[in-house]
């Protein structure tokens, strides 16, 4: 199942606001869309908390059932997430290879844009957020050119959030054209749903910025 576990999803969501990452006001998205909240997983910043997030991305994984040979994390945010999944898979009997890319290429030791294990068969890419699918399709560029497959991405949020395409906006969800149109398996841990789900059943938050990610999700939302 590509849907999230409702109850991790909500946990997360926790997880997320207690540790600063998921944060209300106003912010600009990389798309240039004017949004009322924003997920910095940098601010995963300690161990323990690093620790944790492995564990959702872990639990999320084994449960979508995706199989895959190698993880691909996309430079620079990617590169810990791919690290910390990766062990947390072995901690759950199912080890698995990481890769991760440079964003500058190395004209020295070893050299290339890609360090860790071999990128081949089919990859797994694990990243932060998914908003437009521009991220997504920057790293299916850089595993095909490594001469693997992309075969399915991990995120921790889905923003649900309409894809562009040549920086125009397109009447279907980001997550829609990485699953149907280049035929990735995906699995989050939370979504938007999941942010509006949590507001509206916890009593500390403000309903104001319920409200106006009420309005967000009409505004970014692909209707079809
Ligand atoms: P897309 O490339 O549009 O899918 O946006 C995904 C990227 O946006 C992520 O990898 C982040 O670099 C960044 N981002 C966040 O980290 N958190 C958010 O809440 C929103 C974004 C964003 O800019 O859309």
């Amino acid at each position: 199942s590509n849907s999230p576990s409702a109850e991790a999803a909500q946990q997360f969501v926790q997880f997320a606001i207690e540790s600063g990452v998921l944060r209300f006001g106003e912010f600009t998205t990389k798309a240039g869309r004017l949004s009322p909240y924003f997920f910095n997983a940098g601010l995963f910043n300690d161990g323990q908390k690093l620790l944790t997030l492995a564990q959702f991305y872990a639990n999320a994984i084994v449960r979508s059932g995706i199989e895959f040979d190698v993880i691909f994390g996309p430079a620079y945010k990617g590169i810990v997430l791919a690290a910390a999944v990766s062990m947390e898979l072995a901690r759950l009997g199912r080890p698995a290879p990481y890769a991760y890319n440079r964003k500058e290429a190395k004209d020295h030791g070893e050299g290339g844009m890609l360090v860790g294990a071999p990128l081949k068969g089919r990859v797994l890419i694990v990243d932060d957020v998914i908003s437009a699918g521009t991220a997504v399709r920057e790293a299916m560029a850089i595993i095909r050119s490594a001469g693997a497959t992309p075969h399915a991405l991990a995120i921790a949020l889905d923003r649900q959030e309409m894809a562009t395409e040549n920086g125009q906006d397109v009447p279907h969800s980001a997550v829609q054209l990485v699953q149907d149109q280049l035929g990735l398996q995906v699995c989050a841990i939370a979504n938007l749903s999941a942010i509006l789900g949590y507001l509206s059943h916890s009593s500390t938050s403000d309903d104001s910025a319920a409200s106006q990610l009420e309005q967000y999700h009409g505004k970014v939302q692909a209707y079809r």
